[in-house]
Order: C-alpha cells, then structure tokens, then sequence
C-alpha cells in the first residue's frame, strides 16, 4: 500500500537511528527513521521502507543514535522557594518527618517561604531544577502547587508553573494540591479547609485555566478518606481529573478510594499492599512510584513492586522533586533507584519515563511513545545499548532533544 504524504509543509526526516518506541511492545526498530510534520510525529519505520515521494525540508543524520521518546516526570513539587537543608540534617541526627511536620517544619517551612516570595522570584528559583530535567531529555513535566495554602498564594504558584511552561521548551501540566497540609488559618479545621478549596478555590483556579488535574495528599498528617472524596467530587464536577498522594507513610485506604474514583493516578505507594495493587491494574490507575522521596526518607516500606507486576498495573516513576523529602532534580538518577532500590527491570524505569508516565497525566494519547500522531518529542542519545538509561549515576549521556520537531537549545 503506498503511503501518500498530505499536502502542506514538507516533512523533517530523520534518519540513522535505533528507534526504542516505548508503544506498548516496546517495540525497537534497529535501522529506523522518523519523519515530523507540523510538530507530531507522522511516520516511523525503518528507513529502508520509507515512503517515497517526499521533499524533506531537511534531512537529520543521527548517525546510529539511540532514540527514545521525551521524558516525562510525572510528578514534581519544583515549583518552591528557599530550602529545607537543615530540616535534612535535622533526620540525619534522629529527627523523623512526621516530628519535624508536626513541631510547624516540613510543608509548612516551605509554605512560609513561598508566600513570603513574589512570582518572579518563584520563577527565578525553580528556572534552574526545570532546565536540569530539561538536559536530561525530560520534554513533559507535571508540576504541583501545595506551598501557598491560600488562594492568591495557590494561583501564584500555577502562574509561575505555567510561565515556566511558555519560557522553557517543555510542556507543563499543573495540578492544584491544595490538599497539601492544613494551613495554620484552618488549624482544628481541616472541613472547612476542605470545603473553601472545593466551593471556591478550585472553580476560581479552573476559571483562570490554572488547573489540568486535582492532587490530595491522603495520610495520616494531612486528609483523611471523606476530606480526599470531598474534593475529588468538587473536581470531577468541573471535568478536571484527580490524583492522590496515597500510602507513603501509612496505609488508610486511600488507593482503594482513588481507583474506584477513576483517579489517574495514586503515588508513593510503599505501604500498599496485593488489594491495592489489583485495584490499580483493574481501574488503569497508573502507580506512580517516586524512589527519591523513598531513599531521602530513609524509607523502610517499598511499594509493592512484585504485586504490582503481577497484577498488570501500569508503573510510573517520578523525582517528586520539592524541598523536604525529594531534593532532586534527575529523572535518570530517579531511574537507577527505582531499578537498584525497588527492583524494576530498565524496561519498566524506560516505560516508567515514558508511556506510563503519560497515561499518569492522561496523555497518553500524545505523548509518552514514538508512534504516528503523537507530539514529536524525543531524545538523542549518546549510548552504545538502550540499557545505559537508568545505568549511569550523575552522568548524562543525552545529546540532544527534539520537542515539536524542533532541535531544543539547552539552557
Ligand atoms: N509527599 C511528599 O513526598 C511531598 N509531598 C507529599 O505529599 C513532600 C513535600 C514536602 O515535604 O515539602
Ligand atoms: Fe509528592
């Protein structure tokens, strides 16, 4: 069958290169090549079966590279002020999170700071944890509100994200997790907390296009089961899909909660256990595991990797950076602790970056796989074997990205 080119701008080939799709067989094409249109990508294969009759706009040699789609970090808090580097070496010396959090440290620190801060100084501290994923190949990235627990301070931080998502050649996803902590404003009053962010917080958020998905932090120092489904009724009504920080640090149900709610995804997830891993692989909840926040911890709970595996849920992994319990910014660190720590194959940490990440933002229909259709977002690698992603520790083998068909340029 010949495959006809549509009329319209020429294509961008690109050629000489080993393909790893990321698609659902993770699919390798050895002597592959890739042609973009109009920022998607509109045919791959191998070269030798390209279709014929086109004029390149231009040609791309690259030379046998490796090819992977752009990384996607599917969960991050990188949108802060200031630091908690003592609060770290506060848990060096014996301290635990929850002490810290409970004596007005932990989410609250940051919450100070950050209300304390401007936009643009939001923006000018949190440019430079987006440019390191950003050399690192990451081309999606989800960003999180949670240190403002006000609305002027919430909406602060969701303009800095999306400021962010026009200056860098990324796409950002926000996502309002309000639900964070109970600001002091609502101290003995998590209801009415609960309540002023579904009544009107989220609404006026939504209005202003600030919002693509509703996160809670579910646990024993924040929200509690009723307080998470309050809010993922005040989300669902508006169309905005939600999320939940779910079993990091105790297990209370929130998992079962969120896969009937359709929820995209549940993460952290160390102390789920078999029923919630069947509960996420029987909604396609994805589990986003986030090994960072695990290994800064000093976590003793894994997520229940073997459980999920064979359950079939879709697993994701994240940085979860932010300044408490995740202090990074490298999503290929992230993936040789979730292989090293939690035991994935470099398969799953690459579909884990990839598709699965994807679906954890429900875009899984645009990016996350090199498939015709989808965003023409990918990475050129400086590899020898698909199996160096997630091998090397502080050492970036990236040569270059690609995001809507463009070379990007780093910063
Ligand atoms: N779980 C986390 O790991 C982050 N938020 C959350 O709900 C930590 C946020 C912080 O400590 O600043
Ligand atoms: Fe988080």
């Amino acid at each position: 069958m010949s495959h006809e080119p549509p009329a319209g701008e020429p294509p961008t080939l690109w050629r000489n290169a080993h393909l790893a799709t990321c698609d659902a067989a993770m699919r390798i094409i050895e002597q592959g090549a890739l042609l973009t249109r109009n920022g998607r990508i509109e045919w791959l294969g191998e070269e030798a079966e390209l279709p014929e009759g086109h004029a390149w706009e231009a040609v791309h040699d690259l030379g046998g590279a490796w090819v992977t789609p752009g990384l996607i970090d599917c969960h991050t808090h990188l949108v802060f002020a200031g630091t908690r580097a003592s609060e770290y070496a506060q848990r060096l010396r014996g301290r635990s999170y929850e002490e810290i959090a409970r004596s007005g440290g932990g989410i609250l620190a940051s919450m100070r700071a950050v209300r304390a801060a401007g936009e643009q100084q939001l923006l000018e501290e949190s440019a430079p944890r987006l440019a390191a994923l950003i050399r690192e190949g990451v081309t999606t990235v989800e960003i999180k509100s949670g240190y403002g627990l006000t609305l002027e301070d919430e909406a602060k931080m969701l303009r800095a994200a999306r400021a962010l998502g026009r200056t860098f050649p990324v796409t950002v996803i926000t996502t309002l997790l309000a639900a964070h902590s109970l600001p002091p404003e609502y101290s003995g009053r998590p209801d009415a907390y609960i309540e002023v962010i579904a009544r009107e917080w989220l609404p006026a958020l939504h209005q202003e296009g600030l919002i693509d998905a509703v996160d809670v932090f579910c646990e024993h120092i924040a929200f509690d089961l009723p307080q998470a489904a309050r809010l993922f009724d005040a989300a669902q009504a508006l169309g905005l899909p939600v999320k939940m920080h779910a079993e990091q640090l105790m297990n209370i149900g929130g998992t079962l909660l969120a896969t009937r709610r359709g929820a995209l995804s549940c993460d952290h997830l160390e102390h789920a256990a078999a029923a919630e891993a069947r509960a996420l692989a029987g909604s396609g909840t994805v589990a986003v595991l986030l090994p960072l926040a695990f290994y800064c911890l000093a976590g003793e709970r894994k997520p229940p990797i073997a459980e999920l595996r064979k359950s079939g849920a879709h697993m994701a992994i994240a940085t979860d950076c932010n300044p408490g319990s995740a202090p990074g910014a490298s999503l290929l660190v992230t993936m040789s602790m979730a292989t090293r720590l939690f035991g994935l194959t470099t398969e799953e940490a690459l579909a884990g970056v990839t598709r699965n990440a994807a679906r954890a933002l429900g875009l899984q229909d645009q990016v996350g796989m090199l498939a015709p259709g989808m965003a023409a977002d990918f990475v050129i690698w400086r590899i020898g074997q698909l199996e160096e992603l997630g091998y090397w520790i502080g050492y970036n083998p990236r040569h270059s990205s690609v995001r809507a068909a463009r070379l990007v340029s780093d910063h």
